[in-house]
C-alpha cells in the first residue's frame, strides 16, 4: 500500500522471501545486501512486474555505504516507512575455536549492523513522526545452544538494543519489534536451502509472513515480538 521499505539481506533466504511478500502488498523497496545476487533478487522482482525495486550491494557494518543508500533510497522514493534489519550470518562451533576475527565479524554484521541501519533511517522516521523497525533476531536471542557462543552473544545483543530502542522511539511514533525464528530453511551457516534433512523446518517464506504482518499491524499497534519455529523443533531449547 504505497509504503517504502528498506530489506537488508536481500539477496536470498529470509530477506528475499521477505522482498517478495511485501511487493505482492504494493510496497516499494530497497535491498541491502553484500554480494551481487541483491542484483538478482531486483531482476526477479522486475520481472514478475514490480517496478519500484532498487537494490544495493552494501555491507550493512559499513556507516558510510548504508547513509549513502538511505539517501539515495529517499531520493528515489521520498520516504522509508519500513526497515528490516535481516541481513545476518552464524557460525555454530565451541569458543576455544572461534577466533577473534571471527568474534568481530558476526558482531559487526549481526550486532553493529543494525545499528547503524537503525540510526541511519532514524532521523528521517522522527521527522515524519512514523516508521516501523524490524530486526530478524532469533530464538537463541531468547535461549542459550551450546556450540553457538558467539552467534548467540549477537543475538542477546540485537535484543536488548530492539528492546531499549523500542521505548526510546515509542514518543516518536516509531514502532520497534523482533521476529524469533527457530530453524528456517535457507542458505544459513553455509547451509543449502532445500535439503532432506531440513524438510520439516520453517520455510523462509513462513518466517516473511510474520515480518510482513509486524509491519502492517494498524499504526496504533505494537507487536513487540513473534516467536515462531518448526513443530518438530522443542522449546525452550
Ligand atoms: O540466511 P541466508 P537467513 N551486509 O544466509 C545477507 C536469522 N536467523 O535468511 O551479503 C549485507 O540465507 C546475505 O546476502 P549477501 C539470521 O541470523 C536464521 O536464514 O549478498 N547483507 C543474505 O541475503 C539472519 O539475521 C535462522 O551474501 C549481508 C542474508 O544476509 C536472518 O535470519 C534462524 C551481509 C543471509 O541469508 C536471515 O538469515 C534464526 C552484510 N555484511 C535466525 N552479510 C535460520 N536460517 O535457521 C550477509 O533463529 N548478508
Amino acid at each position: 500500500t504505497n509504503q517504502v521499505a528498506i530489506v537488508t539481506g536481500a539477496s536470498r533466504g529470509i530477506g528475499k522471501a521477505v522482498a517478495f511478500q511485501l511487493a505482492e502488498q504494493g510496497a516499494k523497496l530497497a535491498l541491502a545486501g553484500s554480494s551481487e545476487g541483491v542484483y538478482e533478487t531486483e531482476k526477479e522482482l522486475k520481472e514478475k512486474g514490480f517496478s519500484y525495486v532498487k537494490a544495493f550491494q552494501v555491507d550493512v557494518a559499513n556507516e558510510q555505504q548504508m547513509q549513502k543508500m538511505v539517501t539515495e533510497v529517499l531520493e528515489a522514493f521520498g520516504q522509508i516507512d519500513i526497515l528490516v534489519n535481516n541481513a545476518g550470518i552464524g557460525f555454530f562451533k565451541e569458543v576455544e575455536e572461534t577466533t577473534v576475527e571471527e568474534w568481530e565479524r558476526i558482531f559487526a554484521i549481526n550486532v553493529q549492523g543494525v545499528f547503524i541501519g537503525v540510526k541511519a533511517v532514524l532521523p528521517h522516521m522522527k521527522e515524519r513522526k512514523s516508521g516501523t523497525i524490524i530486526t530478524v533476531s532469533s530464538d537463541v536471542g531468547r535461549y542459550t545452544i551450546p556450540n553457538g557462543a558467539a552467534y548467540t552473544a549477537t543475538k542477546y545483543a540485537v535484543q536488548g538494543f530492539s528492546g531499549s530502542l523500542a521505548q526510546e522511539v515509542r514518543k516518536y511514533g516509531i514502532r520497534v519489534g523482533t521476529i524469533n525464528p527457530g530453524m528456517v530453511d535457507t542458505y544459513f551457516a553455509n547451509s543449502i536451502q532445500g535439503v532432506p534433512e531440513k524438510r520439516d523446518w520453517l520455510k523462509a517464506e513462513d518466517v516473511a509472513q510474520a515480518i510482513v504482518y509486524m509491519a502492517s499491524a494498524p499504526k496504533h499497534m505494537l507487536i513487540d515480538e513473534i516467536i515462531l519455529h518448526p513443530l518438530i523443533q522443542q522449546y525452550p531449547i
